[in-house]
């Protein structure tokens, strides 16, 4: 399943290596991008949205 959050506080491509470790502790195999530009985080998991959506708000970058 792939989803895509938009995460307002994604501000540089250290905000996505925060991003891409709090979602890889739930799912290893998880494939994430995140673009500082749209404000957008690409994920792909087996895991919910809900779940993705927990991990990143517990790292600090709720999405919206
Ligand atoms: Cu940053």
């Amino acid at each position: 399943m792939q989803v895509v959050l938009t995460v307002p506080k994604l501000a540089c491509a250290a905000c996505v290596d925060t991003i891409v470790q709090a979602v890889r502790q739930l799912d290893p195999q998880a494939q994430v991008e995140g673009d500082p530009k749209t404000k957008q985080v690409r994920i792909t998991s087996e895991r919910s949205m809900g779940d993705l959506g927990q991990a990143l708000a517990q790292a600090g970058y709720p999405p919206a």
